[in-house]
């Protein structure tokens, strides 16, 4: 059997480590296809946070408690970085994360394609699933926000990514979005950079093509899922493909089990609902991606127009828990 994940980071993750736990279970290959629009530069260095998200935390080497980054993490470059002023400081780099950094920037500037760069970090954490990255083209998340806000002076942001746009709005970063401003800002809408010209990274298309079932993880929809959907001829591959598509909602009782995704769902004014999400992906009947959507069974009445929704418990509390979800998932196809 084959099943291909779409993927953000911290959450899908934790995911990912049920699937593989049942993928070993029933001889099960899995392919995660990642989403990329959360990479960023900063200090001359390429960052793909839920890349690496996912690859430390099926290699083993995540904190558990941040769910980002490294376990055992020292912090002695950020320091210094900050001694002198370098900016963002709002966006904390870790010792042993840099060095991730590094090897991934030094093989892109030799001309690697992120996922040659992918395939050779797994190669030391060996995550057990293969790992492609939506997109080796450049995808990134902006959030469009109201200028008026402390925005205002360019020197606020000192973000060079930080466009100014008509009508008295800027947009910035999805990081300096979410993390220095904490999701906190009026935001107009989230747009994808390069999405119109971004191609999926090879053996994406394959991946989805050959699969018995597509799980969507319960990542956050509008700022991990999109941004995967939005590379021109992955959402076509789903949609057109042999293999069902069963989500599992990150929305449970009407609140995200942890992070910010009801505030990125109130941007797109989109109820914080097992049913709101489901409904955003849509029925593949009503030219949707989903056959199956998997909810809390606090959520057990939610219906989403022409799919199969299915209540089981939710939470990811341990591998095994996540594993039963993931058995449920592909059982509902
Ligand atoms: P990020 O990219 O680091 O934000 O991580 P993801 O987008 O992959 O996942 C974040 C989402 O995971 C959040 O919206 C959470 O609601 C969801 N999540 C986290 N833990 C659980 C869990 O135990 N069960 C479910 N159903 N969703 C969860
Ligand atoms: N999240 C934060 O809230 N604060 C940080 O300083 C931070 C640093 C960071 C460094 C590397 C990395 O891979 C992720 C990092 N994150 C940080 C998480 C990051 O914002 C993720 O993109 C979000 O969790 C959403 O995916
Ligand atoms: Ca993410």
């Amino acid at each position: 059997m084959r099943i291909v994940v779409l993927t953000g980071g911290i959450g899908g993750a934790r995911f990912l480590l049920g699937v593989r736990a049942y993928a070993r279970e029933v001889g099960a290959e899995v392919t995660a296809v990642v989403n990329v629009g959360d990479d960023l530069r900063l200090h001359g260095l390429r960052v793909c946070p839920d890349l690496d998200s996912v690859m430390y935390t099926l290699g083993g080497g995540a904190d558990p408690e941040r769910g980002w980054g490294r376990v055992d993490e020292s912090w002695t470059i950020k320091n210094e970085l900050a001694a002198y002023g370098a900016e963002p400081s709002w966006f904390g780099l870790g010792d042993r994360d840099i060095a991730t950094h590094l090897v991934r920037t030094t093989m892109l500037d030799a001309g690697y394609p992120l996922h040659q760069v992918i395939e050779a970090l797994a190669t030391r954490w060996q995550p057990g699933v293969r790992l492609l990255p939506a997109t080796d083209d450049r995808l990134e998340t902006h959030a469009v926000v109201s200028a008026t806000s402390e925005l205002a002076s360019p020197a606020a942001t000192n973000n060079a990514d930080a466009a100014d746009l008509d009508g008295g709005r800027r947009a910035i970063h999805f990081q300096e979005w979410w993390v220095r401003h904490r999701a906190q800002l009026p935001t107009h809408q989230f747009v994808f950079v390069g999405a119109e010209t971004a191609k999926p990274a090879p053996g994406v298309t394959e991946a989805i093509g050959a699969a018995d079932v597509v799980l969507i993880a319960p990542s956050n929809p509008v700022v991990s899922i999109a941004p995967i959907l939005a590379v021109p001829g992955l959402r076509e591959a789903l949609t057109d493909g042999p293999a069902p598509v069963v989500g599992v909602s990150p929305i449970i009782g009407g609140a995200p089990v942890r992070g910010m995704a009801d505030r990125c769902l109130a941007v797109l004014n989109v109820e914080c609902s097992a049913a709101g999400v489901g409904g955003l992906y849509g029925s593949r009947a009503g030219g949707g991606l989903l056959d199956g959507w998997l909810v809390a069974e606090e959520d057990a009445q939610t219906v989403v127009p022409e799919v199969t929704v299915r209540a089981v418990p939710l939470r990811m509390t341990d591998e095994a828990a996540t594993a039963a979800m993931v058995r449920a998932a592909v059982e509902l196809t």
